[in-house]
């Protein structure tokens, strides 16, 4: 195959900035990586069209029908490249301590000298493209710069819909503006170490050497081996989560793994509300949810991650850094999802997802009747009933947070939008009740610190266990999840009254025949009129040992099709089986020895005091 990147006209970029500690370190990677030219990425449309082109000659990508879904590529990964690889994530912190019993912990200086073995010449017959990226509105106070080096056009044009790529953004770093450094290889070099050359592949990878590695200390990225999804596109799960909350410990702000949606009641009143549930329990759902409750309407700020810094009257103000939505594509359709099905009719990448004869794209559940005919992500023909899926599990779909038609027109606000509340999720299918009010923001701390999910019969591991996921941060987290907890807690303190409020919810309680008593999606709707209703002081609640559940006929009901059984069950608090959970707890909370915060140790001796006196 030859290399359709030949063709490209790079463009030198020195010039685009005065930042000498930038123009050293693309030398210094050109001179390790040793790439066959160096283009600096402008941003512009012309550039974002032109990484298409070069990924549909090269065979990475294939154009669909322009009728159909215009402007928009299906792409197909190795198979040995296809999701987050958690146990070839690195925190390199100076210290083990430091990365905490979660993380995976290397020591900074052997890891850099290991990659380093791995990147020389790693760029060899390919171009390295200079990504500048703003994760947040360009120049805002809450957002970050970052630069991505990467020798794949595939990165270059999801930078493209999920930051704010270019010029603009060197404009703002300055002369001596810092920046995130982000490294980035895919790791098949077309000249080997050897001298011997090779072809490209669709899908270029090191399947067999993957290391996606952090070093808080000096801000850094290197990421080698994988050019998929969140192991690539750095601004993403490395930058804006593990980076990010480590720098947001030192400054004292927050970096979460939250949505952001605005909620307006029939008064046209507004609340806006962060929400963390662990990856693929229906993030994006509930930010572009459509409401039953008539009147009410949820716009979207963001699917996925949550800057918040404190403004001038003390309120927490939330940003969301991306700039498009990297979602799962299986399970998405017109009844989870219509407004994402609808900001995906154009200018999207899809991939690993299902091509139907007709050139557009399909995946499980997207439709009740399935195509008759289609070519699978492995690019083998598939019907229906075939065991293989149509799409990878893990398919994503690629689209601008601009294309959502419920997105809320103050989403790019610099200054961020005021949080209310901050709901923490998981899903269990027992004890946890459809949604709990904490009663305090240690109290909201302790709750998100135990947030969890079952485990399922598909995973390792006993059926129902409970696999603890903290705020949805723990393959998320940059350092010490106790020492986290402890700066949630600070947080809190510095805001006092003005905090929001946290609520615990939970969509996947089951009846005793195994089916959901909840019948979710639009229906969430009256729970965030509940939580709206509560920060306006309106709606009533019951101290229960676990928190503020809603008091009888506090949560709207109007219209629900689920029984007075269903509704009791949903919103019963199981002592006994809470009773039972607390061994769990304790075992989780001791990984973090004396990093355990006291104030999480104080929470949980009074859950079981109020347990012991509800018994
Ligand atoms: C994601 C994840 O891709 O959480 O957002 O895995
Ligand atoms: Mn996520």
């Amino acid at each position: 195959m030859e290399r359709a990147v030949t063709k490209m006209q790079l463009r030198d970029g020195k010039s685009m900035t005065k930042n000498q500690r930038l123009s050293k370190w693309v030398d210094e990677v050109a001179a390790m990586c040793q790439p066959d030219g160096v283009h600096w990425c402008d941003g512009s449309k012309e550039e974002y069209q032109q990484m298409l082109d070069v990924m549909v000659e090269g065979g990475t990508a294939r154009w669909l029908n322009n009728d159909k879904r215009p402007n928009s590529i299906i792409v197909r990964s190795d198979p040995a490249d296809v999701a987050r690889v958690e146990d070839r994530t690195f925190i390199c912190s100076r210290t083990k301590e430091e990365a905490g019993p979660t993380n995976n912990w290397a020591d900074p200086a052997e890891m850099k000298k290991t990659l380093k073995g791995f990147f020389s010449g790693a760029m060899k017959g390919r171009v390295l493209y200079v990504i500048p990226f703003s994760m947040g509105p360009v120049g805002s106070h809450i957002a970050q710069i970052g630069v991505q080096l990467t020798d794949s056009p595939y990165v270059v044009a999801n930078m493209h819909i999920m930051t704010r790529v270019g010029k603009r953004v060197l404009d703002v770093l300055g002369p001596d503006g810092a920046f995130v450094q982000c490294l980035h290889s895919v790791g098949y070099p077309l000249t080997l170490k050897d001298g011997s050359r090779r072809n490209d592949v669709p899908w270029p990878c090191d399947g067999s050497n993957k290391f996606i590695t952090h070093f808080p200390d000096t801000k850094e990225i290197w990421s080698y081996g994988s050019g998929y999804g969140g192991n690539a596109l750095l601004g993403k799960k490395c930058f804006a989560l593990r980076i990010a909350s480590a720098m947001a410990r030192d400054e004292g702000w927050l970096a979460e793994h939250m949505l952001i949606l605005k909620l307006t009641n029939p008064e046209g009143k507004s609340k806006y509300v962060c929400a963390a549930f662990p990856s693929a329990c229906g993030k994006t759902n509930l930010a572009m949810l459509e409401p039953t409750v008539p009147g009410w309407k949820v716009e979207t700020i963001g699917d996925d991650i949550s800057w918040m810094k404190f403004g001038k009257d003390g309120r927490l103000y939330a940003i969301n850094p991306e700039h498009g939505f990297f979602g799962v594509a299986p399970g998405t359709s017109m009844k989870s999802n219509p407004n994402a099905m609808r900001s995906l009719s154009k200018n999207c990448i899809f991939t690993n997802c299902g091509l139907t004869d007709d050139g557009d794209v399909w995946w499980e559940e997207m439709t009740d009747e399935p195509p008759k005919h289609l070519i699978d992500w492995h690019g083998k023909d598939w019907v229906p009933g075939k065991e293989a899926k149509a799409a990878h599990p893990n398919a994503r779909f690629t689209a601008p947070a601009s294309q959502c038609p419920v997105i809320a027109e103050e989403w790019e606000d610099p200054n961020g939008v005021p949080i209310s509340a901050i709901l923490f999720g998981g899903r269990r299918s027992t004890r946890t009740p459809l949604v709990n009010e904490a009663y305090t923001w240690q109290h909201g701390t302790f709750l998100g610190a135990i947030a969890g999910s079952e485990k399922t019969a598909a995973a390792a591991g006993k059926v129902g266990e409970l696999r603890f996921d903290p705020m949805a941060m723990l393959p998320f987290c940059g350092y010490n999840m106790g020492d986290y907890w402890q700066h949630f807690l600070n947080v809190g303190q510095k805001g006092g009254s003005a905090m929001p409020r946290i609520y615990f919810v939970n969509w996947f309680r089951k009846g005793a025949d195994g089916k959901f008593l909840w019948p979710g999606y639009g229906e969430n709707s009256r729970v965030l009129k509940w939580v709206f209703e509560r920060v306006d002081g309106k709606a009533a609640a019951v101290d229960t040992p676990i928190g503020r559940l809603p008091a009888p006929g506090s949560l709207d009901t109007n219209g629900l099709q689920v029984s007075e059984d269903a509704l009791k069950e949903l919103l019963h608090v199981d002592v006994a089986g809470w009773t039972e959970e607390l061994a769990a707890i304790r075992a989780h909370f001791a990984q973090f020895a004396d990093r355990l915060p006291k104030g999480m140790k104080e929470e949980l001796d009074s859950l079981e005091k109020r347990l012991a006196a509800a018994r």
